[in-house]
Formats: structure tokens, C-alpha cells, sequence
């Protein structure tokens, strides 16, 4: 069974990803399960290119396959914030509540024809010697007025996908699996690992 180690050290990211990986037919870890992961400074302007970097890093490490995940919220009334920085908003120290707080805040007078968003998500995967491949992922929504749900991870309490009346907070594991950003850019993935293998 091919080793990949999936080049992230975020307990969500780590759930919706992990078994899905596995089966695909690798034996899976993340960054979560190693001590000492190689540094990784996230200095890109796209989620693309910081995917490609911690995949490409994690890969020339350990020198084995690797799966980076870059996403983040992208909100049209501030410009595309929080964006490539969705992680970082609000400084550091912030935990998720603290920063969708202060995404809600941003926000407070902006009304809800006006609070359209959406979840991107890039993942790239690098085994090593080979050029890295880039799947992609989208799912288009508003960001609500209050948040709500305690499932998922992040910004999740705080997004309203199209088409359904629940925060992305208050979906079930399948559901969010099915819609979101990360579960399409996991179906390129899987369709392309079939062609490909
Ligand atoms: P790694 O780099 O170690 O993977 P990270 O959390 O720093 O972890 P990113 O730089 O890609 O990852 O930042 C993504 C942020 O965007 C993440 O911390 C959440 O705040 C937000 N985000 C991404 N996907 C999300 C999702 O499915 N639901 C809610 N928030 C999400």
C-alpha cells in the first residue's frame, strides 16, 4: 500500500480527508500523527500555491506521496477577505469562535442581499520526482447573521450554502461530505487517482 501523508496539522481538515484517502488505497497519516514536521511557511497568494508548498515540502521530507489541502472563506463585501489568510484572521491567538465572531462583526452592517461568500478549497498532490496535480473545489453561499450547528470546524457555523436552509455548522458529516468545497476537490482527486493509477 502507497504511504501518503496528508500535509496538514488541522483536526477538521484531518477528519473529512483521512478516511476518504484511505479508501482510495493509501495508508494514511497527517501532520497530527509525526513529531517534528517540517516547517512550513504559508507565503503564498493563492490557495493553489500554498498547497503545492506544503505538499511539496511534506513529500521532499518524508519522501513519500503527499495530499495538502488549502482553502478558505472568501467573502465578497470585504473584498475576498479572509481568503488565503482565512486561518490567520483576526491574529493568531484567535480560536474559531473568536475569529467567525470577528468576521460577524465585519459584517454587522452589511445586509443579507450583500453577504455572499463562498468556501474554495485547493488540494494539491506530490509524490516525489513527479510535477504536482491540482484539484480544485467551490461551494457558493452567505454568511448568516448569527452563527449556528456545532458540527464541522472553522468558519462552519457562520456559512449558508446555496440551496439549503442550514449553516454548513448544522449539516451532518455526509452532507457537508457531498457539498462542500473539500468533498469536490476529494471527488477530482478520486477520478483522477482512477485514470491515473
Ligand atoms: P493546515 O495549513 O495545517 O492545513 P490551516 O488551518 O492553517 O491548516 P489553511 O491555511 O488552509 O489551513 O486555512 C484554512 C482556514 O479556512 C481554516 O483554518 C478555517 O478557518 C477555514 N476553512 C477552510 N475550510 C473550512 C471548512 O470546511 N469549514 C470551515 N472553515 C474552513
Amino acid at each position: 500500500m502507497t504511504r501518503l501523508i496528508v500535509a496538514t496539522g488541522n483536526r477538521g481538515k484531518t477528519k473529512e480527508i483521512n478516511s476518504i484517502v484511505a479508501d482510495l488505497g493509501f495508508e494514511v497519516s497527517s501532520l497530527l500523527d509525526v513529531e517534528n514536521p517540517p516547517e512550513i511557511i504559508e507565503d503564498g497568494d493563492t490557495f493553489e500555491a500554498n498547497a503545492v508548498k506544503k505538499a511539496q515540502t511534506v513529500a521532499d521530507f518524508y519522501q513519500c506521496a503527499s495530499l495538502a489541502d488549502d482553502s478558505g472563506l472568501v467573502v465578497d463585501a470585504l473584498d475576498g477577505a479572509p481568503g488565503v489568510y482565512s486561518a490567520r484572521y483576526g491574529g493568531h491567538g484567535l480560536n474559531d469562535t473568536q475569529r467567525y465572531e470577528k468576521l460577524l462583526d465585519a459584517l454587522k452592517d452589511v445586509p443579507a442581499p450583500r453577504r455572499t461568500a463562498r468556501f474554495e478549497c485547493a488540494l494539491a498532490f506530490v509524490v516525489p520526482g513527479d510535477v504536482p496535480h491540482i484539484f480544485r473545489g467551490t461551494v457558493e453561499g452567505h454568511i448568516a447573521l448569527a452563527p449556528r450547528g456545532t458540527n464541522g470546524f472553522g468558519y462552519d457555523p457562520v456559512f449558508i450554502p446555496n440551496g439549503r436552509s442550514e449553516s454548513m455548522a448544522e449539516l451532518d458529516n455526509a452532507q457537508k461530505r457531498q457539498l462542500s468545497h473539500r468533498g469536490q476537490a476529494l471527488d477530482s482527486f478520486a477520478a483522477w487517482l482512477q485514470k491515473n493509477k
